[in-house]
């Protein structure tokens, strides 16, 4: 899946795989809207609520014992950086909505400390979203999303919300915390869909 082919845009090259108006880093900054929520993975639960007033939970253990993926994916901030070939290891999200039955098409994610985040619930299937306990082979860190984040990479990273707590599934669309003031409601960074208006 790795694109290796590089355009040449204007004065400079351009790689392939950085979205419009993204840049390099090498460095992983941490974005946080508020403080580093500290969280005891023997009190974690994550949870589904289907929409229909069903609510399936799981338990740290409960989560760690369902099968694991690694995955190698590419993350795009909002606010323009990119950062290539991140590695994780997580539970994919079709694991967790195997035997769900979704009352309705849209999602909104929820993290311990407050934070929402929304998306369609098709961008969560798919083999696109995980569960994700461990980056670059050691447990996350809890600037990072840690005990366990969402991990979205084919939309902006902020619908990756850190320390995700469940998801509530919904037939009507319901802005999350950023997409409430302004940013896009959506988030493909290769439609460049940054705000509201995009
Ligand atoms: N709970 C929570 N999740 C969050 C955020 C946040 O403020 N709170 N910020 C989002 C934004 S804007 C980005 S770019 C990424 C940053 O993740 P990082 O700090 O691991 O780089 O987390 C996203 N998930
Ligand atoms: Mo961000």
């Amino acid at each position: 899946m790795t694109v290796v082919t590089r355009g040449f845009k204007g004065r400079g090259t351009r790689d392939a795989q950085l979205p419009p108006g993204q840049y390099l880093t090498p460095d992983f900054p941490v974005l946080s809207a508020g403080p580093t929520p500290r969280i005891d993975p023997t009190g974690w639960e994550f949870f589904i609520a289907t929409g229909s007033g069903e609510r399936r939970t799981w338990s740290w253990s409960q989560l760690r014992a369902l099968p694991t993926e690694t995955v190698m994916v590419d993350i795009h901030c909002v606010t323009k950086w990119s950062k290539l070939g991140t590695t994780w290891d997580g539970v994919s999200l079709d694991t967790l909505l195997a035997d769900v039955e979704p009352a309705g098409d849209f999602a909104l994610v929820h993290s311990y400390g407050g934070y929402t985040t929304n998306l369609p619930v098709a961008d969560l299937t798919g083999g696109r979203a995980w569960v994700a306990f461990r980056y670059a082979g050691a447990e996350l860190d809890p600037e990072h999303g840690g005990p366990a984040r969402l991990l979205v990479p084919h939309l902006y990273f902020w619908k990756s919300a850190k320390w995700v707590r469940g998801v509530e599934l919904l037939r009507q669309d319901q802005p999350g915390f950023w997409e409430s003031v302004g940013y896009h409601n959506y988030g493909d960074p290769w439609r460049e869909q940054r705000y509201w208006g995009d």
